[in-house]
């Protein structure tokens, strides 16, 4: 390819290249000679076309530090930072150190896939916890407003704020990996074009590879980034089918259980909490509906996980590829909830004492229970 012409992938933005086919960005060459001969307007590497076509995720050499390089000039544009997180995986997807990125840019923090969380939850409660969480993160915005992407919900307010704040400047959407950031800009983009699904979006961390820029209507520029790769998101662990499986994908359906005390919740073969008082309690699941709720005694639980990983308790599918399970041990002053990142959370009563397990490397959290 010749390189005074370089062609960059509309789905990931990574750079095109013929040669290297394990590297970001690589199409065949003949894919590309059609293309040239052709009158298309949107070129997508091998891997966004797979992506896009069949849901089929090829694995190509990442490198964060590009990715933080990308960060790392914002602070020396003259830019609106649009800042996404997922509310449902506050933790896992908060980037505590962003005001260093953004320098003195306004930044607006958006918490993203609303449509998860259960109708039950109280919105206006759901902001002020949002805002009390980003608070504590030290996070500064001039604005914060609860959205789905998915769903469009908000996003007439979202662009409202945008347009208050950026002036003419461009305005740059960051955050970590599967928060919604493509998606979100494909939104934006067929909210004001008939254009849909431009940009390439999965729920496999690592679907964007660079900046995408699209223009908005005085000249600015709307800049999709990827995102900030949190090694503790429980995605990394896991293959195409359990990703899936854990990934909720429509409005969080909480489970109750009425415990007796010295009693074992298994989340499939994911995480583990064991209610170690010897008191009767509650406890409130939300992960993803369809997910393996299994309840035992607190003295079976051992050999019920070594006898059942894997198969009872799935997914994962395979006992071979999730790290050794890691304890933590909580007692709630208040009621509060359990959080496995990117699993979702349980939400105990107050005078409880837990000890949560999850795959190592996966944090669990307790925090004030959101509802
Ligand atoms: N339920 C729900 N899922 C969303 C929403 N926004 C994005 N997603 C999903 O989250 C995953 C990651 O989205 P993507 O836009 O690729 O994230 P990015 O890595 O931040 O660009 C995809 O499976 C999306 O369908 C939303 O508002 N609600
Ligand atoms: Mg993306």
């Amino acid at each position: 390819m010749d390189n005074n012409q370089d062609l960059y992938c509309v789905g990931c933005g990574s750079k095109l290249q013929t040669t290297e086919k394990t590297k970001a960005g690589y199409l065949p060459e003949n894919t590309l000679k059609k293309y040239i001969e052709s009158d298309e307007q949107e070129l997508y590497c091998q891997r966004c076309f797979r992506l896009r076509n069949y849901n089929d995720i090829m694995d190509v050499e990442l490198d964060d530090s590009e990715f933080l390089s990308i960060l790392n000039k914002i602070s020396d544009e003259d830019a609106l930072v649009v800042n996404l997180i997922d509310i449902f995986d506050y933790n896992g997807s908060v980037i505590p150190g962003i005001q260093r990125f953004i320098g003195n840019n306004k930044m607006i923090l958006v918490a993203n896939k609303e449509d998860l969380l259960p109708k039950s939850v109280n919105r206006d409660k759901l902001k002020r916890w949002f805002h009390r969480q980003a608070q504590n993160d030290g996070l500064n915005p001039v604005a914060e407003i609860l959205i789905s992407a998915k769903k469009n919900t908000n996003l007439d307010d979202l662009l409202s704020l945008i347009n208050k704040y950026r002036g003419n400047k461009d305005v740059y959407i960051v955050g970590t990996t599967n928060v919604g950031k493509s998606t979100l800009v494909n939104s934006i983009i067929s909210m004001s074009s008939n254009i849909k699904n431009l940009v390439t979006t999965s729920r496999f961390p690592g679907t964007t590879l660079d900046r995408i820029e699209i223009p908005l209507d005085d000249g600015a520029m709307l800049i999709d980034t990827p995102g900030i790769i949190h090694n503790y998101q429980l995605a990394h662990f896991l293959n195409k089918k359990e990703l899936k499986e854990v990934t909720p994908s429509t409005e969080i359906k909480p489970k109750v259980y009425q415990l007796r005390g010295l009693q074992t919740l298994f989340i499939a073969g994911l995480a583990r909490i064991d209610f170690i008082d010897d008191i009767k309690t509650s406890a409130i699941v939300y992960v993803d509906n369809n997910l393996l709720i299994h309840r035992t005694k607190l003295e079976n639980a051992d050999e019920f996980y070594k006898n059942h990983k894997a198969d009872i308790l799935n997914p994962p599918y395979d006992p071979q590829t999730l790290p050794e399970m890691q304890m933590f041990k909580f007692k709630a002053t208040e009621k509060s909830d359990v959080v496995i990142a990117g699993l979702g959370w349980i939400t105990i009563p107050a005078g409880i004492t837990i000890k949560a397990y999850a795959p190592k490397g996966v944090e669990i959290t307790l925090r004030k229970a959101i509802v």
